[in-house]
């Protein structure tokens, strides 16, 4: 009998039965959250009633409560500039001199950070600790003359610190033996030593990129069962993240969340099998998890969301790349953190094996902004009623008490609720948060609206949908002494177990500096004077000019500036912008709709036909010899499954015999998944009347190639 237990246990097959419509409870390998099984051709209404059934895994919830955590990309490609490695960098380039762990864990510290994910081998195969399996490692490097060992290190500093310590482990590999099966020992090899030297590991994060075929080129058979067996043996506890079954991707890689995110999530593969990998949930998808969108699911999952904020704008450190603002980071947390998501703020060391002190200095104020937003909640000593109550102790007092578990509930049979809080005196806040009892009833909640009592009546201050594990509602700044909440839609009767009230700081702005059509450079500063450099020297000094209007820098430079007044010293954060050479002069051929190329707007892109002899250059004739010292290219904008984003180019300049030259050539890695603006310095600074540049090839073998923009600088 205890063996035809075990072996239903293996296939997945344990279920509770009862009528047709009643839920079926499936058992799957790898994944132990409870998931249910759907049922072919199901109503739109049973639907509702097997989506609330779906409860998180015990790992998922310790996850969900994190909300925010460090992510930390340091590798060969901080030596070369490249997102993406090649494999064949030559290991001497490596050595980090400076290389200071406490202060990457203080970084993260200093914004509340509590766990932090590390890159231990990216897509490029090199092991950042010393691994038997393979050449490429930090052993092979200069570092400590071979002795090194960063994920050690890194660790180490974590748990000085009492950081939850997480790996990230690239499934793609560009090394030997990648596509053979062979690769999976590998693999199994250098998890178990990642798994049993270092103590333990919170989370296990398999990068997606590069499993599919068509962006690496090689075909590989992984062996799933086994590798998750593997962690689930020797960190029975770790999460799997990414292609795991504990953790989806948002979807993109800007900070971004969605505004409705359901955790519960369809499955397109059968009972046993959801492992994470390949689940076939469209991670894109714009209604992702609402009703109609799971029809056609085998089972529905509890597949939480976590998003990724590069405080760069790459994944790795490269030489002059731009910060994220405050105002930028802050939005992100509100879309992920505050929308039943989490969010992963990575942070890049520089080549010395540091972090920017305008990182370090980034961070900070994050977290010094977030602190001061959660210093004070304004529901504290609030007292709230809920128009009708689940009998057995589920009062809307419970609100208020810190405890995810003990809840308000709606009667069996209700999928609305009014609760009327009654606050403390008059309070003045800006921020809702909501939280559901995941735990014991899954995530229900589906639209709800806020109502503030002022002047005697009831005035709407805000509207939401999902709730989850986390709602942070942005409202008006609202003043009153009492507050309603209306759930207006629910997957069956809701659960709610906290409301909180936070006051969030308006942040000064740097002014915003953009280009028009003409090419002319425009600051915005809110109504502020502005004053503002052009060769890189402080806003802040005597150099500074006062902004009257819009200017024109005919051979491009870096504006910086700062709005505000002199005499009160009452200023707003910096802004700066690195303007390229003014592109009204050129004649460029080549594409289609030529013009779109360089004209200054994101939204409009010129194409190449591919498969057209020489239908991927570009050729631009400049009005004189000019001196460049590089270009960049802005992909389409977007989805990360956009169509034409430009992989691999060569640049060529025409010399005094009218023979083009090469300049450089290079390729733009995750530039689907994270479309931001490639910029590309030369070794040597350049003399140049006619360029051109050839583009090699799209991402994902696509016949077409999109120029949103182009600069010269
Ligand atoms: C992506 C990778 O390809 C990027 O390089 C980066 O590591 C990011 C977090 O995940 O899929």
């Amino acid at each position: 009998m205890k063996g035809l237990l075990t072996g239903l246990l293996i296939i997945g097959a344990i279920s509770v039965i009862a009528q047709n419509t009643e839920p079926k409870f499936i058992k799957n390998s790898y994944y132990d959250g409870t998931s249910v099984l759907v049922n072919p051709g199901i109503s739109n209404d049973d639907m509702v009633k097997i989506a609330a059934e779906v409860r998180p895994s015990a790992r998922q919830v310790r996850w969900q409560q994190y909300g925010m955590l460090g992510f930390v990309h340091f590798n060969l490609n901080t030596f070369t500039g490249r997102e993406w490695g090649t494999g064949h960098e030559n290991l001497s380039i490596f050595n980090p001199a400076g290389l200071d762990a406490d202060q990457w864990v203080a970084t993260f510290k200093s914004a509340g950070i509590q766990s932090v994910i590390m890159v231990c081998k990216h897509h490029d195969g090199f092991c950042l600790w010393p691994s038997t399996s393979r050449e490429r490692t930090i052993a092979q490097t200069p570092y400590k003359n071979g002795k090194g060992d960063i994920v050690r290190e890194f660790i180490d500093a974590c748990r000085k610190e009492g950081i939850k310590t997480c790996i990230y482990y690239s499934p793609w590999d560009k090394q030997e033996p990648y596509g053979k099966l062979e690769y999976n020992d590998l693999m199994i090899n250098e998890l178990t030593e990642l798994l049993t030297r270092y103590g333990n590991i919170d989370l296990v994060w398999f990068d997606g990129a590069g499993i599919d075929p068509k962006t690496s080129g090689v075909k590989m058979d992984f062996d799933w069962p086994r590798i998750y067996n593997t962690i689930r043996t020797l960190q029975p506890q770790a999460l799997i993240s990414g292609a795991g079954p504990d953790i989806r991707w948002v979807g993109n890689e800007g900070g971004r969340g969605r505004f409705t995110e359901w955790s519960v999530q369809g499955i397109h593969l059968p009972e046993a099998d959801f492992s994470g990998f390949d689940s076939q949930v469209p991670l894109m998808a714009a209604n992702l998890g609402h009703i109609e969108q799971l029809q056609g699911a085998k089972q529905l999952a509890w597949y939480p969301a976590r998003g990724g904020l590069p405080i760069r704008y790459g994944w790795f450190w490269k030489e002059g790349q731009q910060l994220r603002t405050l105002q930028y980071m802050v939005n992100s947390y509100f879309e992920t953190v505050g929308q039943n998501s989490n969010v992963l703020v990575n942070l890049s060391p520089d080549n010395h094996g540091l972090i920017p002190s305008e990182d370090v200095v980034l961070m900070k104020t994050f977290g010094e902004y977030l602190s001061a937003m959660f210093k004070k909640n304004y529901t504290d000593g609030a007292v709230a009623k809920a128009s009708s109550v689940r009998e057995g102790g589920y009062a809307a007092n419970y609100l208020f008490d810190d405890d995810l578990r003990t809840c308000w509930l709606a009667p069996e049979d209700e999928s609305k609720g009014e609760i009327l809080v009654d606050l403390y005196g008059v309070q003045s806040f800006n921020v809702v948060k909501l939280q559901e009892n995941i735990v014991d009833f899954g995530q229900r909640i589906e639209e709800f609206e806020v109502d503030a009592w002022i002047n005697s009546a009831w005035k709407i201050i805000g509207k939401g949908t999902t709730v989850g594990i986390r709602r942070l509602l942005r409202v008006e700044q609202t003043k009153t002494n009492k507050l309603r909440l209306r759930i207006t839609k629910s997957r069956m009767s809701p659960s709610l177990a906290t409301l909180e009230l936070y006051f969030a700081p308006q942040i000064k702005e740097g002014p915003e500096i953009t280009q028009n059509k003409k090419g002319e450079i425009l600051i915005n500063g809110n109504g502020l004077p502005i004053y503002y450099t052009v060769d890189n020297t402080s806003p802040f000094g005597e150099k500074a000019e006062l902004y009257r209007k819009p200017f024109r820098l005919p051979v491009g430079g870096y504006v910086r500036a700062i709005a505000g007044d002199r005499n009160s010293g009452n200023w707003s954060s910096e802004s700066s912008k690195t303007i390229g050479i003014e592109s009204q002069p050129w004649k460029i051929k080549g594409g289609d709709e030529s013009r779109y190329l360089a004209d200054y707007d994101p939204a409009t892109s010129t194409e190449f036909d591919l498969t057209e002899k020489n239908g991927g250059e570009i050729l631009i004739e400049l009005n004189r010899q000019t001196k460049l010292s590089g270009f960049s290219y802005l992909p389409p904008q977007g989805a990360p499954n956009e169509p034409g984003r430009v992989e691999s180019y060569t640049f060529y300049t025409k010399n005094e015999n009218g023979k083009w030259i090469e300049v450089c050539s290079g390729d733009f890695g995750n530039i689907d998944n994270n479309p931001i603006e490639q910029t590309v310095n030369f070794k040597d600074q350049i003399i140049s009347h006619e360029i051109k540049i050839v583009i090699n090839r799209a991402t994902r073998k696509q016949t077409v190639a999109k120029v949103a923009d182009l600069r010269l600088f």
